[in-house]
């Protein structure tokens, strides 16, 4: 019975790992709050990321290609695609 119990313990840590694991894509939608041309980062109000296990906050987010911030301005609703590099670090990759 204790087995068991680690076993599932065991699997569900796996899962919530290989969640995040480097190169997954995660569709999210956010309102800019502010673009930083130089350091290449957006601020984005996001709503929860249920595949990644995060809730509902504000954060930086870098950009894969910095053209993308010649098409957002603070204040607009954005979909995006978001993924973490081999560093662990978000990075977006898509955005309408
Ligand atoms: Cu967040």
């Amino acid at each position: 019975m204790r087995i068991k119990m680690f076993l599932s313990v065991l699997t569900l840590c796996f899962s919530m790992v290989s969640s995040v694991f480097a190169g997954d894509e995660h569709e999210v939608s956010g309102t800019v709050n502010s673009v930083d041309k130089s350091a290449r980062t957006i601020n984005i109000s996001h709503g929860p990321i249920k595949t990644m296990g995060m809730s509902a906050m504000t954060m930086n987010f870098a950009v894969a290609d910095p053209a993308m911030l010649d098409e957002i301005k603070a204040g607009q609703k954005i979909d995006f695609v978001l993924t973490t590099d081999r560093k662990g670090r978000f990075v977006i990759v898509d955005l309408q």
